[in-house]
């Protein structure tokens, strides 16, 4: 267990053991909960499943974390970085819905669970398998601070260790904007950088930028201030940045196509490739006018790129709703910039990634 665990709503430290433990009633407020004399473990147990402890440190209402979050030393926080509509949301639905195969998991030395496991089972009834089952597009995510938007813990065999991993999906607009608060960048222990290759003038269309994008500066920024990097040429800070809806690009990239070629469940567990996609992605973004999205790979270190496809084909719009056109939608390399940023994290085995895989 943490001595103490950063809370990232608002960054003040909480002493974990000493946390309240709270459930939560119908309407939304939350209850203390207090072991009882004598109680055994199964019983006491059964009672905190679904349990919170607070971080009562901050001024206004109390700040709800998942009752383990603290359990397995210090929690892994986890946030997805782009511009609005850059295809955050999908991706991270499509990385989710990839741990929860508990074959290929196990294929890594990983278990993996709800951590929350009402908002776990939630995100995954109401987001993950209507995407991945039934081919339902996503709502783009509000404007507003972040939350969390799942929480898991993950036995990995291999480094002998659990750990508590934590996902903020946030809005691209609220991402962008400097002046919106975005506390959990002080905690974040990795970041997931989300190109669109839509924006990149030239790319997919004739519009879009040369620049950048706005949100991956303000975001580099803020940590920079944040963690007190400002003035420094690298931050200590693992990122995996995504060239996202590589399904737009792949048939006329040499590339991007290469990368797409192996569709077999074996090739994404293998991070040996990492280094040559890395190269790849980064050849083909500098040499495409879009040295701007390379930021996040040239300020964090460890830092790896990669193409991917969360949706496989685009959506088309019925009555308002995204769907796919052929019914179902299918995620292409999603798994493999989670994985590598696993391995950047000490959730996997480092050298996995090879020597010289990271920058
Ligand atoms: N062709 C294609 N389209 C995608 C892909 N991923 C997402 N999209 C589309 O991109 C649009 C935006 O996706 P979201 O995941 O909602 O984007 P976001 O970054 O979460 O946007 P905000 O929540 O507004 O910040 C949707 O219309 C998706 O259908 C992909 O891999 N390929
Ligand atoms: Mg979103
Ligand atoms: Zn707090």
């Amino acid at each position: 267990m943490a001595a103490h665990v950063r809370c990232p709503i608002c960054l003040n430290m909480v002493d974990w053991a000493r946390a309240e433990i709270v459930a939560m009633n119908a309407d939304g407020g939350t209850e203390p909960l207090v072991r009882r004399e004598g109680e055994d473990d199964l019983a006491w147990n059964q009672r905190t499943l679904n349990a919170y402890r607070l971080c009562e440190s901050g001024a206004g209402e109390p700040h709800v974390l998942p009752g383990r979050y603290g359990d397995f030393g210090e929690p892994l926080v986890i946030g997805v970085v782009g511009e609005s509509a850059a295809g955050k949301s999908h991706l991270l639905a499509a990385m989710l819905g990839m741990l929860t195969d508990v074959d290929r998991m196990s294929q890594l030395g990983l278990v993996v669970g709800g951590l929350d496991l009402k908002r776990h089972q939630t995100y995954l009834r109401d987001v993950v398998r209507p995407f991945l089952d039934q081919g339902k597009g996503i709502d783009g995510t509000p404007a507003g601070p972040p939350e969390f938007t799942d929480a898991l813990w993950i036995h990995s065999s291999r480094m002998g260790r659990n750990f508590a991993v934590a996902f903020f999906d946030v809005s691209g607009e609220w991402l962008a904007n400097h002046d919106a608060q975005v506390p959990f960048l002080g905690a974040a222990s990795a970041l997931v950088f989300v190109v669109d290759p839509t924006r990149i003038r030239g790319l997919t269309g004739s519009s879009g930028s040369v620049t950048g994008d706005p949100s991956f500066d303000v975001v580099l920024n803020k940590i920079a201030h944040l963690r007190g990097f400002e003035g420094e040429e690298f931050m200590p800070l693992p990122a995996a940045v995504v060239v996202g809806k590589s399904d737009l690009l792949r048939h006329h990239e040499v590339l991007v196509e290469r990368w797409f070629r192996d569709t077999s469940p074996e090739e994404e567990l293998d991070l040996r490739t990492v280094e040559a996609e890395s190269e790849d992605a980064y050849a083909f973004l500098s040499s495409r006018g879009a040295r701007g999205w390379l930021a996040p790979f040239a300020r964090c270190t460890p830092s790896t790129l990669h193409f991917a496809s969360s949706t496989g084909h685009g959506a088309v719009k019925e009555e308002g709703v995204q769907r796919s056109p052929l019914g179902g939608f299918t995620p292409r390399r999603t798994l493999k910039p989670l994985l590598a940023l696993f391995a950047m994290c000490g959730v996997l085995d480092p050298t996995d990634l090879g020597q010289e895989a990271v920058g």
